[in-house]
């Protein structure tokens, strides 16, 4: 019934910031799958005759690597499988079914915004017991195991059938095929007030929630259209298909721009949100106004209390380095716990746990609390909306509001993609050994104050993890912070992030990236991003 098939070590499965993402036909080599999926199995220890959760975004080759996963559950020991109907469960859904369901942990198959189809991106990322993906110390020891595996069990068993919701058998192991939503769904009634949110929409308040033919589009209609009541049409794109229509499924500026521009229209709706290909990013855009993810988190955290999950307020924000500091002033007048991560969700998992974190975020449109351990699109949209039910202002009143009492950070990242990997790792390298020697010179009139190449000190298990980005900081609270992107699957992406911040609320409607340029400028003249990359321009800014 099992058989163990002889294999032979790949020497590039290491995980980047969130599992491991390759172009499709990487993982389509004999064994590559198997490999890596043994590797996580040999990675971990006791989950005999316990559950193993298994989903993924619904990208090409999802379904084909759902089989062979639940093949080896079933081989390796696991006692039953918990698998979303057709293969999809979204990554925060994921995460909810793995904490609900206490299993062991789960695999969750996605590339997140990445483009799918047949030579696109494909991923694979195992998650913990708390639902939260591995922390590092797992992921190396899968990267080691890798290199050395010598073989592989799997089921010689048929396909089960992954669209019939029920129980089923594999060998001894139990499969269950849930449905993706349910569980989800009813999370959500307990997070934020429904009923306000329904009379707010009643009223005549208008929205548009745009899947991206993602994951999120069975949960936007049965959540936004169903439960609360807004009118058919208010989600778009709300089909999965396996390629996302050829769209980067990435709820941004650039690849939601259709969204953005719908909502600086003059008829547009009062609020517009996206999410990417695997549910957990968010877009938010309120009539006549984009709200950077960083912004969002400092927003969501003031008000968070107006919804009925978080009502007795928050025990901490966290958020990752590069995310803007605006968080932080609003951590400081609740007199609440603020930490700064490294780039990556899985560096919250501690924090939630330990309950010294309420609510996290980062740049990267990422939003999400102690409700799961993965960042969640849907649940920001929804507090969103749960803010603006009481509240009664726009996002625009709102964004001024708080621009207002906190100061504003302008922030903006530049995404530098597919370049050269030797020329990316010389910029850093270059950027990294000057570094003790810029605190008190000047570049572009801005004076620095302090460069360092982060390091974070987990406070819970205080394990340390370095070389997380360099960041130069100037006077007055603005800084440039460089960064090699680890979810790419070609080349190097360089990530600049630039913030300045603004306490004048005369000076809270500049354009950003004129608010910005100066800072840019240094930015390309401290790292000569021109000489390293051949490039005076990113390709993406968001
Ligand atoms: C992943 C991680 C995030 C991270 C983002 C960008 O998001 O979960 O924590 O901020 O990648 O990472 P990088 O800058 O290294 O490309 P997702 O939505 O891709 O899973």
């Amino acid at each position: 019934m099992f058989k163990t098939v002889v294999t032979k070590p790949f020497d590039d499965q290491k995980p980047g910031t969130s599992g491991l993402r390759k172009k499709v036909p990487e993982f389509q080599q004999e064994n590559y799958v198997e490999n890596f999926i043994q590797s996580v199995f040999d990675s971990l220890e006791g989950f005999k005759g316990k559950t193993l959760v298994i989903g993924g975004d619904g990208r090409y080759y999802n379904r084909e690597v759902v089989q062979i996963a639940a093949k080896m559950a079933a081989a390796n020991g696991f006692g039953r499988v918990l698998v979303g109907k057709g293969g999809i469960l979204s990554t925060p859904a994921a995460s909810n079914v793995i904490r609900k369901h206490k299993a062991f942990g789960g695999l969750i198959l996605s590339a997140s915004h990445n483009p799918g189809g047949p030579t696109e991106d494909f991923g694979i990322k195992y998650n913990i017991g708390n639902g939260g993906p591995a922390p590092e110390k797992i992921t190396e020891a899968i990267f080691a195991r890798s290199k050395t595996i010598t073989q592989y069990m799997i089921a010689d068993a048929p396909d089960f059938d992954i669209d019939a919701i029920g129980s089923q058998k594999l060998g001894a192991m139990d499969v269950e095929v849930i449905d993706p939503v349910t569980d989800y769904a009813e999370l959500m009634e307990t997070l934020f007030d429904f009923d306000a949110i329904r009379a707010l929409i009643k009223s005549g308040f208008t929205l548009r929630f745009d899947s991206m033919h993602a994951v999120t589009g069975p949960y936007g209609k049965e959540i936004l259209e169903r439960r609360l009541g807004a009118p058919e049409g208010t989600c778009i794109n709300f089909v999965p298909l396996e390629d996302f229509g050829g769209h980067h499924p990435d709820p941004n500026l650039v690849y939601a721009k259709d969204l953005y521009d719908l909502l600086m229209s003059s008829d547009g709706p009062d609020f517009g949100a996206a999410s990417d290909g695997d549910g957990d990013r968010n877009l938010i855009i309120g009539k006549g106004i984009f709200i950077t993810p960083s912004d969002s988190l400092a927003m969501l955290a003031a008000n968070a209390h107006l919804a009925p999950g978080y009502k007795s307020g928050l025990a901490g924000i966290a958020r990752s380095m590069p995310t803007s500091g605006a968080a932080d002033r609003v951590a400081e007048k609740l007199n609440i716990g603020m930490y700064e991560t490294p780039t990556g969700w899985k560096f919250f998992g501690n924090l939630l746990d330990a309950g010294m974190a309420t609510i996290c975020g980062e740049e990267s449109s990422g939003t999400g609390s102690n409700h799961v351990r993965e960042k969640d699109g849907l649940w920001a949209v929804l507090l969103w909306l749960n803010i603006l039910a009481v509240r009664k202002l726009s996002v625009m009143q709102i964004a001024h509001e708080h621009w207002a009492t906190y100061g504003r950070n302008y922030y903006s990242r530049h995404d530098y993609e597919g370049v050269d990997t030797s020329g990316a790792n010389k910029l850093m390298d270059d950027l990294r050994a000057r570094l003790p020697a810029l605190p008190g010179t000047s570049v572009q009139g801005l004076k620095i104050t302090h460069a360092d190449d982060f390091a974070y000190h987990d406070p819970v298990d205080k394990s340390v993890s370095e070389h997380q980005g360099i960041r130069i900081l100037f006077e007055g609270g603005s800084r440039v912070v460089f960064r090699l992107s680890g979810t790419g699957t070609s080349g190097a992406t360089i990530r600049l992030y630039i913030e300045r911040y603004e306490p004048d609320p005369k000076r809270h409607d500049l354009e950003t990236q004129a608010a910005l340029a100066d800072l840019v400028r240094a930015a390309h003249e401290l790292a000569d991003i021109k000489g390293h990359t051949g490039r005076d321009k990113p390709s993406v800014i968001t």
